[in-house]
């Protein structure tokens, strides 16, 4: 007999029951060690699996078809392994059961809301394992790096580097023995003011941002960058949802979702194109289990079947967990081919648009919302005589999916009431992902399903604060009427050139302009493109500086001085002045709300992100026009001036106080269209028929294979926390290639052997990456699939998306050859 650690039972919210086919009790028990309780289900859990993973991956993996449903039990053991691992200790468990409560913290996983009123958080694996990365005990102190000189760590996985825990001490490279060293914070801001006034122009600074950053944090951040005097803001929207920024105002006035959570209790129809959720927004699954459940039709667009979109078992159902009984997800998947999307959609649109022919010839009911287009848009004629004009052969051939499919999909389309769309990096990282993210918009506007209930677009962002950030200026094309109010608020006159984004900064660095990189959280090195191009960059900086909690790539990959900047993570205690400090978080759906740290910092000697931040601004700036040090002594300040500086914030301190927070307004969900006609518009984009795909294609033939980047089941971006990808069937192991048999077969390759990947750009520079397993898999006609971040390698620094330029990481176009020396 066995219990359940006290976390799980309280996270699976089960009472005392018997798994029926283990024998293993589990009881909601309040006393037991976390360590006693949790090893032994891994135990028991390990006669029927493996044991490796506790400690290290396994030297040899192997590929094992996962045939169950997502989550269920599989989740509980994983959450299990986790703690463990990451040695979390037993007074941080309690970190757990504040979890997404009114007044716990926002959970660091990802930016999927929560519901408002609940009590109890949902069960997600993967944001267990995100808290439990940052809670772990491990300490990489400056014993470490005494011990380690940084080209020895550069030798280190990214999962070893993970490994070592969080940072205790500011560091600053010392070139003469190549190691880090410790140094005091006031040193440290010191060097990075003489860095930043030394240069002739403030353009030759270049300022990141990853999306876990606090509204409070970025904000300063902003306002301190603009004071100094660029726009330099490369953010990890850039290699992410930027299509989706940059495409949705053209059509619906704002760059955001027009759903809030309360929509999908209403939808009878979503259609979730290019996500895999039950990997990084698992609770998602919850929404959509309900869905299902109520009768709505559910609809997959991905290449991939993802198993989270076929089945799933709700960790927090006991009958379901019970009965090893699971709920169908998906009723229908359409298997595009990479970068297929917009021809598909483009087809559903035509179809539907003919079905609407049809309707009126025959006086029935209209298939298209003709009150909603006349009253509400603008530029449906010149839409519709595009899609009339379009080639049916075409559509079929660059989507990939077959006809029948199309029309079954277009009739799900055009008989669903309450649509709702949601997408992720499967549409976003193509080179024609702004006009994809166009075309899905003018689909929704034909049947009226923008700004309505249970219908609406549902971009599922990544990073848990990634879209605040944006909110908040982190933005490196701001609108001139932004930098008027931020200019005014604090009596200042702002750059108004556009700065850098995310590629253009890497090429700014490459050609010497910029020469100072500061990084306010991510992993710039590892999750940008074209891994030897972006090492040659960071390495000709003056200077790179990083706000971290772990140890990563970034800090290895320096410029000739270098800081790592250690900081609390989001649930750790942030006192100032002995109050403890919230920050706020804007989620995917535009809801604001408080997160309140409640752990230990891991370290004495950690600050909180909103004062390093004041501390580089105060070494650079001086504190004559901005008093940084005064906002840093209470958040309430930081959030006043978010008020003053920018539209929506009315009443910010008053309303973020109300549990759950508040709606930030969305004016496309209430029918406002912020657009030039003060219409919402339809846009007309031509299939491309000339991409680099296409020319590659024309000169390799069928050689030549188009690869997708995408996530492990056990990793965060470019964290590694574990080896397995369990839902696809992978254990121990990251460098796979999944392929379409038939492909292999007429390549003369097969599943198992060892292939070298070379990507195909017409710049004179040879792109590889070695050593992949061929993995036969489910997989459209002529694509592949890999981890990122072990392809960016292959990513070509000018393979970006149009009117985006974000990197095109699911399409590139590749050749596989048999690996060396095996
Ligand atoms: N646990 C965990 N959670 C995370 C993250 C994490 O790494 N781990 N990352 C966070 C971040 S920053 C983000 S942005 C999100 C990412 O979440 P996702 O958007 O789910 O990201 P990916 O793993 O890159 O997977 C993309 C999906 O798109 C599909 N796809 C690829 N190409 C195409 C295409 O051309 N068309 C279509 N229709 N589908 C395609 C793939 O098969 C895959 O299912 O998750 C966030 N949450
Ligand atoms: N080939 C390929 N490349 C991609 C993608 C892809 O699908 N394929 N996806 C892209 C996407 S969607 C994204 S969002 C980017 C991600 O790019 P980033 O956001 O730059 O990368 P992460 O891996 O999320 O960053 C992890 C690091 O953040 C730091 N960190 C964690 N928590 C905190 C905190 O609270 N504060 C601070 N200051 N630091 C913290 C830790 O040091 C950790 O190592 O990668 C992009 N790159
Ligand atoms: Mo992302």
């Amino acid at each position: 007999m066995t219990t359940i650690t006290q976390r799980a039972s309280v996270l699976i919210q089960l009472p005392n029951c018997t798994h029926p086919r283990t024998g293993l009790v589990y009881t909601p028990a309040s006393t037991v060690s976390p360590y006693a309780s949790a090893f032994p289900i891994f135990e028991q859990y390990g006669q029927h699996g493996r044991k490796t993973i506790l400690s290290k991956p396994a030297a040899k993996g192997h590929i094992a078809p996962y045939d169950h449903a997502a989550a269920g039990w599989g989740a509980v053991k994983q959450v299990a392994i986790n703690l463990v691992r990451e040695k979390v200790s037993g007074v941080n468990y309690k970190t757990l059961f504040k979890q997404n409560q009114p007044d716990g913290f926002d959970c660091p996983g990802c930016a999927w809301p929560d519901p408002v009123h609940r009590s109890t958080f949902g069960f997600c694996e993967n944001g267990v394992k995100a808290v439990a990365a940052e809670t772990t005990s491990k300490r990489a102190g400056p014993d470490l790096f005494a011990r380690y000189k940084v080209a020895e760590l550069m030798a280190q996985s990214d999962y070893e580097l993970e490994q070592h825990g969080r940072l205790t001490d500011p560091l600053v490279y010392d070139s003469a023995t190549d190691t880090y060293v410790p140094i005091a914070w006031s040193d440290a801001f010191a060097l990075i003011g003489r860095h930043l006034r030394a240069q002739d122009d403030p353009d030759r600074a270049a300022f990141y941002t990853s999306g876990r950053t606090s509204n409070e944090a970025a904000f300063l951040y902003q306002l301190f960058v603009r004071m100094y005097g660029t726009n330099n803001f490369p953010d990890c929207s850039n290699m992410c949802h930027e299509p989706t920024s940059r495409g949705l105002p053209t059509t619906v006035g704002i760059g955001k979702g027009t759903v809030t959570l309360e929509d999908f209790e209403h939808a009878d129809t979503l259609l979730i194109f290019g996500q895999n959720p039950a990997t990084n927004h698992p609770r998602m699954l919850g929404e959509l289990r309900a869905c299902s459940k109520r009768g709505a039709t559910i609809v997959s667009i991905n290449p991939l079947r993802e198993r989270g979109l076929e089945r799933f078992t709700d960790p927090q159902a006991p009958l379901e967990m019970l009965t090893n009984g699971s709920t169908p997800i998906s009723s229908m998947f359409v298997q595009p081919k990479l970068g297929g999307d917009f021809a598909l959609i483009k087809g559903v649109a035509k179809r539907l648009l003919e079905l609407d022919d049809e309707a009126r010839a025959a006086d029935a009911p209209r298939l298209v919302d003709i009150a909603f287009i006349e009253s509400h848009t603008s530029g449906y004629d010149a839409f519709c005589a595009d899609l009339r004009a379009e080639s049916w052969q075409d559509i079929l051939a660059e989507s990939g999916v077959p006809r029948e499919k199309l029309e079954h999909l277009a009739r799900i389309y055009a008989t669903g009431k309450r649509v709702i769309a949601t997408w992720g990096m499967g549409l976003t990282q193509h080179k024609h992902a702004v006009a994809t993210i166009q075309m899905l918009s003018n689909l929704m506007m034909m049947r009226g399903n923008i700004g309505r209930p249970g219908a609406g677009l549902c971009p599922v962002r990544g990073h848990s604060n990634v879209q605040g950030d944006r909110t908040v200026g982190i933005e490196e094309k701001p609108t001139q009427a932004f930098l008027d109010r931020l200019g005014k608020a604090f009596n200042f006159e702002p750059p108004r050139r556009h700065g850098y984004d995310a590629v253009e900064t890497i090429k700014a660095m490459l050609d010497g302009h910029v020469r100072v990189f500061v990084g306010l959280g991510g992993n710039f090195a590892a999750a940008a493109p074209d891994t030897p191009r972006t090492y040659q960059a960071l390495r000709s900086c003056a200077l790179t500086v990083h706000v971290t909690t772990k140890l990563n790539r970034s800090h290895l990959v320096h410029g000739k001085d270098a800081l790592i900047l250690p900081t609390l993570g989001r649930t750790e205690i942030d006192l100032q002045q002995g109050v403890s400090q919230g920050v706020t978080v804007e989620d995917s759906m535009s809801m604001v709300h408080m997160s309140y740290g409640i752990v230990r910092p891991a370290s004495p000697d950690l600050l909180s992100e909103v004062a390093i931040v004041a501390g580089m601004a105060k070494a650079t700036l001086g504190s004559a026009h901005v008093p940084w040090d005064w906002y840093v002594d209470d958040y309430a300040r930081i959030r006043d001036a978010i008020e003053l500086s920018i539209a929506g914030f009315d009443d910010y301190n008053a309303r973020v106080a109300a549990p759950g927070g508040f709606h930030l307004k969305v004016a496309s969900r209430e029918r406002e269209w912020i657009t030039a006609t003060g219409k919402a518009q339809f846009v007309v984009n031509a299939i491309d028929r000339d991409t680099p795909i296409h020319r590659a294609r024309a000169r390799y033939g069928d050689r030549l294979l188009v690869l997708m980047t995408m996530r492990s089941h056990d990793q965060y971006n470019t964290t590694i926390y574990g080896m397995d990808d369990r839902y696809r069937g992978v254990f121990g192991m990251r460098r796979v290639v999944f392929a379409n048999p038939l492909d292999l077969a007429m390549i003369g390759l097969a599943a198992g052997q060892w292939v070298d990947i070379t990507s195909v750009w017409d710049d004179g520079i040879e792109r590889r990456a070695d050593r992949f397993m061929l993995v036969a898999y489910d997989i459209p006609r002529g694509c592949l699939g890999a981890y990122y971040p072990e392809t960016n390698p292959l990513v070509p620094l000018d393979s970006v998306a149009n009117g985006a330029g974000t990197p095109t990481s699911k399409s590139i176009p590749v050749l596989l050859t048999l690996s060396t020396g095996q």
